[in-house]
């Protein structure tokens, strides 16, 4: 997969890029990631980036004429490329859309700053915006490493099988179930009796239950989303009318 990112602050992504799963990607050659600098698609005497909204208002916005060059120019160089505006305004980006977006050859991630970007480039040089959740950030930035690292490793050959996502939270819709290491005794407080069993089959089920008791306890909204077997239901149903379940807290 090729990603390019379009931001005013093009250092920001140096040592993300580096790191951990995302810097096997790239070592791997599984990702390529290429950073530019917006300001270098400001053609004006002085490089001007951001200016005055019409119709007055606080703040600035990003002006249209070097946002526009610098798509254009990425459009030139890959043709086929899905551009998506990183905003507070975009459609939520989820496991679902990450899932969505990891098959695609190629995509542009464009770094919002200042109060947001002149409506035009969103209307007609963008094909898709994207919010990373309902909180504030000071640019698009750290929502595109966000993008980035959740794609990542849904590409074929980043992950080990070891810890390919299939277990993984979200991938069953579910949270994760509580997980122990050594030691047994922890400054007296103990691992689950059930965990030392060997007995695999209990384990399985134990683990399921402690999922579902914390999702719904966490995340109801999980549920609806989630697969699970009449058995689950009912357990569920037990949960919620307050009915004590084995092994409780
Ligand atoms: C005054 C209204 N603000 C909108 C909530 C203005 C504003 C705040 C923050 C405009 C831009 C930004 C910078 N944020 C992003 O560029 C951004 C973002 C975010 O703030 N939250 C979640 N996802 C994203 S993606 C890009």
């Amino acid at each position: 997969m090729r990603i390019e990112v379009l931001t005013l602050f093009p250092e920001i992504f140096s040592s993300p890029l580096e790191h951990s799963i995302l810097g096997k990607a790239l070592q791997k050659g599984l990702l390529n990631v290429n950073v530019r600098n917006i300001r270098d698609y400001a053609f004006d005497k002085h490089r001007q980036v951001d200016d005055r909204p019409f119709g007055g208002g606080s703040g600035m916005l990003m002006k249209p004429e070097p946002l526009a060059a610098a798509i254009d120019a990425v459009r030139g160089e890959v043709p086929g490329i899905r551009v998506i505006l990183l905003t507070p305004q975009g459609t939520l980006f989820d496991q679902a859309k990450a899932g969505e977006l990891a098959s695609l050859e190629s995509m542009a991630l464009i770094c919002g700053r200042y109060e947001g970007v002149d409506e035009r480039i969103r209307k007609h040089w963008v094909d898709e915006e994207l919010s990373i959740g309902d909180y504030v950030l000071s640019g698009g930035e750290f929502a595109a490493l966000v993008v980035i690292d959740v794609i990542a490793r849904l590409l074929p050959g980043v992950l080990g099988d070891k810890e390919s996502c299939v277990e993984e939270s979200f991938s069953d819709g579910l949270l994760e179930y509580p997980q122990y290491t050594r030691p047994r005794n922890f400054k007296g407080y103990e691992v689950p009796e059930i965990l030392l069993s060997g007995n695999h089959e209990a384990i399985r089920k134990w683990r399921r239950r402690e999922a579902l008791k914390r999702t719904l306890e966490r995340r109801p909204d999980l549920l609806d989303f989630s697969v699970l077997s009449h058995e689950e239901k009912k357990f569920i149903e037990e949960l919620k009318s307050g009915k004590r379940v084995a092994g409780s807290n």
